[in-house]
């Protein structure tokens, strides 16, 4: 061994790393990651608000804009896998014998702690932003509203009703007076459902045996679907309904066509 090999061995601080971002297979599949990830972050900031259900609530706004910024802070991570098995895919080996491997990323030290740093950085984004939104004023208002309309929904086999204590009045259809917070009541009579009105952003269990709640505040006029998001039997797929949010003058002459005495129509 010559005195220059010794020399070789001994590590030169952000040397391993240089090498590594210079490499032509690293550089290749950095560029395609970076195209690939620059494509997510157009279509997720453009076209998820166009793609999701219409946002008819304070809820639904929400899930919106944080399906929007996960899409961002995961982007990079996607688009640096399929940039490698872009790369990997246009530069395949052909013939029968296999190519010897490369060298191994896994030993090299800067390049792991490079990856675990930025990919911990994401997830912690992902973690506080969630957090904030989940505790986000708009939410909390709808959930401690002292003026909620609270709305008892009865999930059973394969149907959903609603039942409007405060007016004493009993429905298959889900109206709701836009801008006022509601507070939904969860319960079925049978087996497990889930009450799911899409475009309100809520997705709740339906139990037998314990009332579960959600509260929302809807904030666009409209029809909206009502579903069951629990396999709950032979006619599931068929367990949904509709829905609108309406003007309070809309609602309260619904509620007075409605028959008083609990009748479901
Ligand atoms: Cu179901």
């Amino acid at each position: 061994m010559s005195q220059n090999d010794n020399l070789d061995l001994k590590p030169v601080p952000g040397e391993r790393l240089k090498k590594f971002l210079r490499r032509s297979d690293v550089l290749q599949s950095t560029l395609f990651g970076l195209i690939i990830t620059g494509v997510f972050i157009i279509l997720g900031g453009k076209y998820y608000p166009e793609w999701m259900p219409a946002a008819m609530s304070t809820d639904m706004k929400a899930i919106v804009k944080l399906m929007t910024v996960f899409t961002w802070i995961s982007a990079p991570v996607c688009g640096v896998v399929l940039g490698i098995a872009l790369y990997s895919f246009l530069n395949r080996h052909k013939g029968d014998t296999p190519p010897p491997d490369g060298p191994a990323t896994r030993t090299n030290g800067p390049v792991v702690l490079l990856w675990s740093v930025v990919t911990s950085a994401l997830a912690l984004v992902a973690v506080l932003y969630g957090l904030t939104e989940q505790n986000s004023t708009s939410l909390a208002s709808a959930r401690n509203a002292e003026d909620a309309m609270v709305v008892n929904v009865i999930g059973s086999q394969w149907a959903w009703s609603f039942d409007y204590p405060e007016y004493g009045i009993s429905s298959h259809e889900l109206m709701l007076p836009i801008d006022r917070p509601v507070s939904f009541k969860v319960v079925s009579v049978d087996v497990n459902h889930s009450f799911w009105p899409v475009q309100l952003g809520v997705k709740v269990d339906a139990n037998k045996l314990a009332e579960t709640l959600a509260d929302t505040t809807p904030t666009k006029l409209g029809e909206f679907d009502v579903k069951c998001a629990e396999l709950c039997g032979l006619y599931h797929a068929y367990m949904e309904t509709t829905g609108e949010v309406m003007t309070e003058e809309d609602f309260n002459s619904w509620v007075s066509t409605q028959d008083g005495d609990r009748n479901t129509k």
